[in-house]
């Protein structure tokens, strides 16, 4: 006996992956819908070797169904979201809505699975923003060893974390720029991405630092620690799938960078690639379609006492977004629902 499985938003490019990831991972599945909003209502997904038509979200009844894994905004999420958790189907959310509320735990499978049991409270159950989510599955084996006080990240994201209109305008305006008459203005971004940097993403906030710098801090404060001190600097970079970071911890613990590296050989989730040679490193191209978050670049930080630096690369659209989701579900699975 398996799960009746909603997924909303399976148009978009993290609903999509939602669907790939439960037919990859085999997820015990009864039934499944794909939900969509009356835009894209007949569209079809790939289901493993099976095709779904999408449904009306507006209409639907989600009575009867154990869990929907929501990939849609969050003004949608607030209207939608709240009628699938009363009609008892649990909600696994990703977009930031719930994600700051006491009552929604906030999850990272590897990092702290025993807040599932928190899910209850509104059936609902909240999924990081990626930037994190990568992170702090790193984070948490080194916490656990050394005590981290201090975390300074700085972010290179790619634009599929921005929806598909943001690829395309990737897309289209490098080529663009070699077709004299073709270039493309920015549209999605407020400067031009190709060829180029940007280190904006999301709102500004009042003290200077954007929404998705804050989310960095908030989220990695729920998830692992709130007494872990962080900051961060998000930045857009022309990259179509794959975020990378680069990391610099303070621990209260000395931590060698040798048992740096072997703690997070061992640690779930991750594949340490750390070769001091050409190329002995993973670049996001090579993370794209993977599960695990890949740790490269370990050194000590001779600048402090107990500190080191690495380098953090993982499928945002995976690990930061539609796998977290589904992990999150088997985990709903193995520890609460018990059908599968
Ligand atoms: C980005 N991290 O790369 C964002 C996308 O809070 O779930 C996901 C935003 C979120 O643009």
């Amino acid at each position: 006996m398996g799960y009746r499985i909603a997924v909303v938003g399976a148009t978009g490019n993290v609903g999509r992956e939602m669907l790939n990831i439960l037919a990859e991972r085999q997820f015990p599945v009864d039934a499944i819908v794909a939900l969509a909003s009356r835009r894209s209502l007949g569209t079809e997904c790939s289901f493993g070797d099976k095709t779904l038509t999408t449904e009306d979200l507006d209409t639907f009844d989600f009575a009867g169904w154990d869990m929907a894994l929501f990939a849609i905004g969050s003004d949608a999420t607030k209207k939608y979201a709240p009628v699938a958790a009363r009609a008892g189907c649990v909600v696994i959310d990703n977009s930031s809505l719930y994600r700051y509320d006491p009552d929604v735990p906030l999850i990272v499978p590897e990092v702290n699975p025993d807040a599932i049991e928190g899910y209850a409270r509104k059936n609902i159950i909240a999924n990081p923003n990626c930037s994190t989510a990568q992170m702090v599955v790193a984070l948490k084996p080194l916490h656990d060893r050394a005590r981290i006080k201090r975390v300074v990240v700085s972010t290179y994201q790619s634009v599929s974390g921005s929806g598909k209109e943001a690829m395309d305008e990737l897309w289209n305006q490098t080529k663009g720029i070699f077709v004299p008459g073709q270039e493309v203005a920015p549209k999605v971004y407020p400067k031009q991405i190709a060829f180029n940097v940007i280190p904006h993403i999301d709102v500004f906030m009042e003290d200077g630092s954007t929404k998705e710098e804050w989310k960095m801090v908030a989220e990695t404060k729920k998830i692992v620690d709130a007494s872990i001190k962080v900051t961060a600097t998000c930045v857009r970079v022309p990259v179509f799938v794959g975020h990378a970071e680069s990391i610099n911890i303070e621990t209260e613990d000395f931590l060698d960078e040798e048992e740096a590296r072997e703690i997070l050989r061992e640690a779930p989730g991750i594949m340490v690639i750390d070769k001091r040679e050409d190329g002995g490193y993973v670049t996001p191209v090579e993370c794209v379609g993977d599960f695990a978050t890949y740790i490269s670049r370990i050194r000590q930080d001779g600048t402090i006492d107990n500190g080191l630096n690495f380098w953090c690369v993982s499928d945002n659209l995976r690990k930061g977004a539609a796998l977290n989701a589904v992990q999150i579900a088997e985990l709903l699975g193995r520890r609460v629902l018990q059908k599968g």
